[in-house]
């Protein structure tokens, strides 16, 4: 396990002191000074809090071409199929995309392998079996950027495929549709440090063509992923976080509304006004295993995290 071993900073003392003297609270400042941020400019930088994403998803490299086909499979009624992973990332990832393609009326299936018996990532089997409900188009969400034989397989089959990830690429990607992934070589985007989740956001916000009104609908989603994920909280996936700790606070999910109320002692500490660490380690340590726990216990990962995020809303 990467995150096994804790290692907890010992900030000096007259660091933690200038921070305190700076107007930053005792806790605050030992995090801050921990973490290399010794004056009050580079806390005020640190803290900064952007609202807004100023960065186009279409500068992410190929979603021009993923727009475009997917934007045919809608006019065209065709099935398509997400195909995502079993952790938070993963499932988070699969709600937010067949939420918004179901809002715009596509006819949408799903595939979120199980952890034991499937494993990570796409398969020729899964692959098939999503061809064989109808499935003309297939986007992989949180995964599927080493997948060249699936992808090949896949085209073979009649099954056009786009993919979404954020995990590193390898020196040939798949000959997929479209590749989107901020890693890529030739220039994925310059902010790398997305979730698959904040990835599949891009997406999504790339159809809408408006960051803003799917921010507004998921944040909560790109939020929980980003930080399960422990992807770094800088650029964008800070602005991800703080409007989804907003969201989750007065989240209109029952299922999410049920987990906070069992884990999370007062909701009122995760509101805007307190995004900081301390926050995070709340939603990250007794928040998120149990969303994790769905996989971890050998359940249908989406089934549950679908429930726990989307029961009771979009009924039709
Ligand atoms: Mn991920």
């Amino acid at each position: 396990m990467r995150f096994k071993k804790w290692n907890i900073g010992t900030p000096a003392e007259r660091d933690v002191a200038l921070l305190r003297s700076a107007g930053y609270p005792y806790l605050l400042s030992t995090v801050l000074a921990a973490r290399g941020v010794t004056t009050a400019e580079a806390a005020a930088e640190a803290l900064e809090r952007d609202r807004s994403l100023s960065m186009s998803p279409m500068l992410m490299r190929d979603m021009d071409k993923a727009v475009a086909r997917i934007q045919r499979a809608i006019s065209q009624g065709e099935t398509i199929a997400v195909f995502g992973d079993y952790d938070v990332d993963g499932i988070t990832s699969t709600v937010l995309l067949m939420d918004y393609l179901k809002s715009c009326g596509v006819r949408c299936l799903r595939h979120i392998p199980r952890r034991i018996e499937e494993g990570y990532g796409l398969s020729k089997e899964a692959i098939q079996g999503l061809r064989d409900q109808g499935a003309t188009l297939m986007i992989t969400v949180d995964c599927g950027i080493t997948g060249n034989e699936e992808v090949d397989f896949a085209a073979s089959i009649g099954l056009d495929v786009v993919i979404t990830d954020h995990h590193e690429c390898k020196q040939t990607l798949p000959a997929a549709v479209a590749v989107v992934d901020p890693h890529r070589c030739d220039g994925g985007y310059p902010h790398k440090n997305l979730s698959g989740v904040g990835v599949a956001f891009k997406l999504a916000s790339a159809l809408c063509g408006s960051q803003e009104t799917v921010l507004e609908e998921y944040a909560d989603m790109v939020c929980l992923g980003t930080v399960a994920d422990v992807m770094p909280l800088q650029g964008e996936n800070r602005v991800f976080v703080a409007r989804g700790l907003e969201s989750l606070a007065h989240t209109k999910r029952p299922g999410i509304a049920a987990l906070m109320a069992e884990c999370v002692a007062s909701l009122e500490v995760i509101c805007w006004d307190d995004l900081g660490p301390e926050s995070v380690k709340r939603l990250t340590l007794k928040d998120l295993p149990l969303v994790v726990a769905a996989d971890c216990y050998g359940q249908d990962a989406f089934t549950l995290g679908q429930r726990v995020y989307l029961e009771g809303q979009n009924e039709a």
